[in-house]
């Protein structure tokens, strides 16, 4: 069935941080996705190399150990083993999660750096660099806050702004400050080696616009976004003393910049599993008939669609990513999922207070998996996929089937005797459905691949209830012979089909077939189970989930939205002094909203009509993740109405509302604490 081109699998998954624990979003995004692809690969017998680990290099980790007063050191160590945990708990199978602290990844990442430094591939650059002199020391882009150019966030990081997604450089920083000091930093000589991604740039359109038109089209489409606004030469080298040395002379004090080293971890990773188990690395990344995919979230999509690339290529006599299927974001709650927020579900604290109910989130996660947009994950919706799709549906119709086979065979397998219709009906769409997965599974759409696994179990459902064996029982015991056959076939599928996606799940049917699990190809027929094969009693597969363990959670969440409102509010620096004419050019004033409707293709702008009470304008405003169009109408506002007009996605914009940001980055409106009439000036 797989793809006959290649003779064997790397499937990577993003490195997580270790920083700190791993939470939903993770698992949505990369590893849920990743294992049922790899399960499933490994269910149809292909050589599979399915590697992970932490990533332990980088800034996050170091501004970590400062904010807790340890060292980078202990702090992945703690979270190393603690992601380790999470994930085998997850049943995320990983052949190996290894770490870029290890000896093999320092060596690895070091030599290619260096074969590459040798060949000339680097530009070698002096350039001037924030440095704070206060703790004398160059200053990495995440160290620095100041303004965003795009949104005007305050807290913008040297590399991103968190609030609007922009890509940054420190540069570009409005007013920006030290975030070990507080202090401007200065600007200091400092020598890096670049790599030239302009260099690359022709070569890169080739390969993924046009060689790769079937990635999905949010990568696709950030890769060309990248692409078409043209590559710059960067830095794979970072004042830093935590990370992997620079192999080169005259780079004392310097580390390989971390998304240089992080990737290359994927392949020292395969090294450590391979002398593990006394194979051959080599074919898994250098051999044309292997197909390399990464799995990651779409804030990793240009390092592992374009920089990493270019790095293997640069390289030479790597393979290329056949595919990097990455998702968009999971919100958690109606808020994006924020770890300084703490709002999240923690991996280990969900394992310690639903213990046993793995395969729900992973089914949960699964088929809410944010594949083509962001998607929210709501407790109430969990209790409802659970109670109303895995107990009503899978659970009830395995525990029925079984149930009723204990009681009316003492656990014997009936022979089936002539089929009806609606059995050669049931056979039928049986028998195309481990087909119809796979090739959701293979085009990477893991939310159909579940729905058609769970199709199956719909059917076994309706097929019972349509067949009422326990009226026939009586009058007509061979007909339920064979209906009862007919059902326990199709739990049996279920325990094959079901491995890549609930593998306790599968486990539990296994043992209470009393069967070993078969590969895919054994499963879309009715010859699984042996007429007379003995199963065991019936266990229960998933419980109902009540009001009051979801209302646990939900008060956690809130009681974590108190916290975070308790909380000072981070001091924003402030922005340079300016007169009080100055200020007397704006011209704020108290308008009201008289209509609001989206603006097309736009996720983030509402178009408004707004009563300013001097005229009724248009504006348009980024607010639409966080009002709907409706709700607002009526609603007082501030606005600015002597802003020059803008042009926004074709529709012309004249003024500004005034919004307000709470703890949990949600935009309020700024309005009188009465109401007063529309026009009056704010001053
Ligand atoms: N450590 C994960 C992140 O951005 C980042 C991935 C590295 S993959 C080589 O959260
Ligand atoms: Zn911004």
């Amino acid at each position: 069935m797989a793809d006959k081109k290649f003779k064997r699998y790397t499937v990577t998954a993003a490195l997580p941080y270790a920083n700190g624990p791993v939470h939903i979003g993770h698992l949505a995004g990369v590893y849920v996705p990743a294992d049922i692809y790899v399960r499933y690969l490994r269910s149809i017998n292909e050589d599979v190399a399915f590697v992970c680990g932490s990533d332990e290099h980088g800034v996050a980790i170091t501004l970590r150990a400062k904010k807790d007063n340890k060292t980078p050191q202990e702090i992945v160590n703690k979270y190393h083993y603690l992601i380790k945990d999470s994930f085998e708990k997850f049943g995320i199978d990983f052949d190996i999660y290894s770490r870029t602290s290890a000896p093999i990844h320092h060596e690895t990442s070091s030599d290619i750096f260096k074969s590459m430094y040798e060949r000339g591939l680097f530009e070698e650059k002096v350039s001037m660099q924030y440095y704070d002199e206060a703790n004398e020391h160059f200053l990495a882009d995440r160290y620095i806050v100041g303004t965003c150019p795009t949104c005007s966030f305050d807290g913008a990081y040297g590399d991103q702004c968190e609030r609007c997604g922009s890509t940054l450089s420190p540069s570009e920083l409005i007013n920006p400050k030290s975030a070990l000091s507080g202090f401007k930093p200065i600007q200091k000589e400092t020598k890096h080696w670049f790599l030239p991604m302009d260099k690359y740039e022709p070569w890169l359109k080739e390969w993924i616009l046009e060689g790769h038109k079937e990635w999905k089209t949010n990568v696709y489409g950030q890769c060309k976004s990248w692409l078409d606004n043209g590559l710059m030469p960067r830095a794979m080298t970072r004042d830093l003393d935590w990370g992997v040395k620079v192999p080169v002379k005259g780079a004392e004090g310097k580390v390989l910049y971390v998304w240089f080293d992080a990737p290359i971890g994927y392949i020292s990773a395969t090294k450590e599993w391979a002398a593990r188990i006394g194979k051959d690395w080599e074919p898994y990344w250098k051999d044309e008939t292997t197909k390399l995919v990464h799995f990651i979230g779409k804030d990793n999509i240009v390092f592992h669609c374009i920089i990493f690339p270019t790095i293997l290529k640069a390289e030479g006599g790597f393979i290329l990513p056949d595919n990097v299927p990455a998702n968009e974001f999971l919100n958690l709650e109606g808020n994006k999922i924020s770890t300084s927020k703490n709002w999240a579900v923690w991996l280990h604290e969900y394992l310690e207070e639903l213990p046993g109910k793995e395969d729900v989130l992973r089914y949960v996660l699964c088929v809410n998996a944010p594949e083509t947009k962001d998607n929210d994950f709501t407790w109430k919706d969990f209790q409802t996929r659970n109670n109303s799709e895995l107990v009503a549906i899978l659970g009830n119709f395995v525990n029925r089937a079984v149930v009723l086979t204990n009681k009316y065979y003492g656990g014997v397998v009936p022979a089936r005797g002539e089929l009806q219709k609606i059995d050669q009906e049931v056979i039928d769409k049986l028998e195309l459905a481990p087909s119809k997965i796979a090739k959701a599974i293979e085009n990477y759409k893991f939310r159909d691949a579940m729905a058609e696994f769970m199709d199956v179990a719909r059917i076994g459902n309706k097929y019972l209830a349509d067949c009422e064996p326990w009226k026939l029982i009586k009058e007509t015991p061979d007909r339920v012979a064979t209906i009862m056959n007919i059902a326990m076939q199709l739990v049996a599928n279920l325990a094959v089909l079901g491995e890549p996606f609930l593998p306790n799940t599968a486990n539990k049917l296994a043992r209470i077939l009393n069967f070993e699990k078969l590969k895919w190809a054994s499963a879309g027929n009715i010859e699984l189970l042996k007429s007379g094969h003995k199963i065991n009693q019936p266990e229960l597969l998933f419980e109902k989930i009540e009001d009051e363990l979801i209302e646990k959670q939900i008060a956690k969440l809130e009681a974590t939205k108190k916290d975070n409102e308790m909380e000072n509010t981070p001091v924003i620096p402030s922005k340079p002094e300016i007169t009080f004419d100055d200020f007397m050019k704006m011209d704020i004033r108290i308008g009201t909203i008289l209509e609001a409707s989206a603006v097309p293709k736009s996720k983030k702008l509402l178009k408004l009509k707004v009563d300013t009470g001097i005229d009724q304008r248009t504006v348009l405003s980024g607010i639409a993740q966080y009002y709907k169009p409706d709700e607002i109408v009526g609603q007082q506002v501030s606005i600015l109405v002597n802003l020059a007009s803008r042009n926004i996605m074709g529709e012309e914009s004249q003024g500004m509302i005034l919004m307000a940001e709470d703890k949990m980055g949600n935009l309020k409106f700024v309005m009188p604490s009465d109401e007063v009439n529309s026009g009056s000036t704010i001053s």
